[in-house]
């Protein structure tokens, strides 16, 4: 590879040998966003913990994209001891390779001391509500921030303002010691959730000791709002309410929705919902004279029922109360509503291009269920994956031809039911139309059953219903039947019940998909602690040729770990403008 590049402050004649310039991003560059990654002893919820942050706080900054505007977005790696990478997660990754942050998949993650420019570029038509997170081990439990891709046209629903509510899951084990438990020929569980917290807010309990404080969502009387909700859990799925007031769904994973009324919302990890909520008159609060009310948060399925609270506060002078926590709880403890909104939810605007059954070419169907061999895991159609699993990641290996997807895909078709075994990836051709149904079964010891929010890098899927049992395509079909399936991310497979016999098929989700973007691209349960145990699954979409085709040759800087791509104190990095 020429060692063509040039500074971004020179406009000089150059002849690419790699599509789109090679520029190195010296002090005259300047990044459209800046994200530190440190790790240090955070206090959360009245209680403290070693923790990943991004720029020291839970959750990190928000970040404000537009759809169809590149953007540029430094990330510095300032821990010692760990790799990190950033994922922009909902985000549909048509844009520039190595950009989608997934270490081992499509990117050599950042080592401790080095930066990496992402450049990000939210495809037009996806405004909505996403977030980003680090995507490697349990750093995403607080490594994460809200990020909102802002449409170019007016919204669709008129508001007068927005709140973000960021949910996350407090554990008071560190990360070190929930990974090495659940990695450990001797299983220990991380614990379950010790606090929810929105916002990075919480109190457990009145009593609790410490200076800690319920989150409060501030809002004026007789305004309209829209409230964007992100599921950045690590384990909980939660339902929520809040005290007195109704709301109408109108975004989900980044697609506009029909509105839809509901009283309340079940969000798993890695989930985001965008609502509208018509707050109270100044008359209609005067008749009560109540002004704060609490959003009660539950998690779902659970051995042990939580309930955190957050405060929805209506301004005045007073200063809310954010120090009592309600007990009993004002609202009703919830319950797990199977398949909330399936088949019910519609897009806004009616979608040209959602793939029928007879347009389907082939259908792929996952079983997971859990297995004890020398430690506990996932297994995805008898397979785990995990990070440390391929040598390189297989973005990296596409280029430089160590993973030759052609053999990958003939082998999954002939003798893997669409999955390859040797490099654990499920492989699939340009113009391929997919079904994927994970199917959900017994775990082998017990027949023991958990619920687990799916979700896809790369591309948005067509999401068409889940249900008990095993996958039925015919029957499902029946049920599409007037319904307008919705586009998003990420998706719950329901357990139906506790436990069942040993593999017996209890529950699936499926989902359509054209296969358009060539790449490589994550497809994994959201629950930190199941992807550790390898509850996570890669797709490789086209040949070698597609995905050169998309990005032209690429620069030598990042096919090493560490190389020229990644700057650190003493050099600037040269970085690839794919989308120049
Ligand atoms: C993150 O922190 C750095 C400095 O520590 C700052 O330059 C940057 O603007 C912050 N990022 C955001 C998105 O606020
Ligand atoms: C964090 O707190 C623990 C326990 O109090 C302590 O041992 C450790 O040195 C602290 N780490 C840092 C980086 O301050
Ligand atoms: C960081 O990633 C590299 C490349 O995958 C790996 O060799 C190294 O062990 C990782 N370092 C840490 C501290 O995990
Ligand atoms: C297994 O882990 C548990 C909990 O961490 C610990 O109490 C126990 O001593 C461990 N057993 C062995 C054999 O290491
Ligand atoms: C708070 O109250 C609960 C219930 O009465 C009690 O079990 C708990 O020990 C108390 N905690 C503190 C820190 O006082
Ligand atoms: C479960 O694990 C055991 C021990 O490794 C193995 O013999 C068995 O084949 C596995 N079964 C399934 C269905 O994964
Ligand atoms: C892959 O599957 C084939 C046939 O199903 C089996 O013979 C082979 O041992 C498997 N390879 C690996 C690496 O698991
Ligand atoms: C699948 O559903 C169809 C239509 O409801 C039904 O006729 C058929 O018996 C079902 N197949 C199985 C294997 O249950
Ligand atoms: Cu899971």
């Amino acid at each position: 590879m020429p060692r063509l590049w040039k500074s971004a402050s020179l406009l000089a004649f150059l002849t690419a040998a790699v599509q789109g310039l090679l520029v190195r991003h010296d002090d005259s560059f300047q990044p459209d966003y800046i994200l530190r990654v440190s790790a240090e002893n955070y206090t959360e919820a009245c209680m403290d913990r070693y923790s990943v942050l991004v720029n020291g706080s839970l959750p990190g900054p928000e970040i404000r994209l537009r759809e169809g505007e590149t953007s540029w977005i430094r990330v510095y790696n300032d821990m010692s001891d760990a790799n990190t990478t950033i994922h922009w997660h909902g985000l549909t990754a048509f844009t520039a390779p190595f950009s989608d942050g997934a270490p081992a998949a499509s990117q050599w993650p950042i080592p401790p001391g080095h930066f990496f420019d992402y450049e990000v570029r939210p495809e037009a038509g996806t405004a909505g509500t996403y977030f980003y997170h680090s995507h490697v081990g349990f750093q995403a439990i607080t490594a994460k921030g809200p990020l909102i891709v802002e449409s170019c046209d007016p919204p669709l629903y008129e508001y007068d303002d927005e709140r973000t509510i960021l949910i996350s899951d407090y554990f008071s084990k560190t990360d070190a010691e929930i990974e090495a438990g659940l990695t450990s020929s001797n299983f220990t569980w991380s614990g379950e959730t010790d606090a929810v917290l929105v916002n990075g807010h919480s109190r457990p309990a009145t009593n609790a000791t410490g200076s800690c404080e319920l989150a409060a969502i501030d809002i004026e009387p007789g305004k309209t709002y829209r409230l964007r909700f992100i599921g950045g859990t690590a384990l909980s799925f939660v339902s929520l309410a809040i005290d007195s007031h109704e709301v109408s769904v109108i975004e989900v994973d980044g697609h506009d929705t029909k509105p839809l009324k509901t009283d309340f919302l079940q969000i798993a990890s890695g989930q985001r919902y965008s609502v509208l909520l018509k707050a109270k008159s100044e008359a209609e609060l005067a008749e009560t004279k109540i002004r704060q009310f609490y959003i009660q948060i539950t998690i779902l399925v659970r051995p042990e029922v939580l309930t955190n609270f957050a405060v929805l506060n209506y301004i005045s002078d007073t200063k809310p109360d954010l120090t009592t926590v309600p007990s009993p709880p004002p609202l009703p403890v919830a319950e797990t509503v199977q398949g909330w909104l399936d088949y019910e939810l519609e897009p806004a605007v009616p979608a040209n291009d959602f793939p029928t059954l007879n347009e389907v070419t082939r259908r792929i169907v996952i079983d997971v269920h859990q297995n004890v061999s020398d430690h506990t895991i996932w297994l995805q159609n008898g397979y785990d994956w995990v990070q440390s699993f391929p040598k390189s990641p297989y973005l990296v290996d596409i280029y430089t031809h160590k993973l030759n997807v052609d053999e990958t895909y003939h082998r999954a078709l002939t003798r893997g039911n669409g999955f390859d075994n040797i490099t654990r990836t499920f492989p699939a051709k340009i113009g391929e139309v997919l079904e994927i149904v994970w199917q959900n079964r017994g775990t082998v010891s017990n027949g023991g059953l958990d619920a687990h929010p799916f979700h896809a890098h790369g591309r948005h899927y067509y999401d068409i219903g889940g249900g008990d049992g095993l996958y039925n395509a015919t029957a499902n079909e029946e049920r599409l039947k007037g319904t307008c399936p919705i586009q998003r991310d990420t998706s719950v497979l329901y357990r139906y019940r506790k436990e069942t016999e040993v593999l017996a098929p209890s529950g699936w989700r499926a989902w359509r998909i054209r296969v358009e973007n060539a790449g490589v691209w994550m497809y994994h349960c959201h629950v930190l602690q199941h992807m550790v145990m390898g509850m996570q699954t890669v797709f490789t979409f086209g040949d070698r040729e597609d995905v050169i085709e998309q990005s032209g040759p690429v620069a030598e800087g990042y096919l090493v770990y560490g190389g020229e791509a990644y700057g650190n104190g003493e050099r600037d990095p040269v970085v690839q403008h794919f989308k120049d």
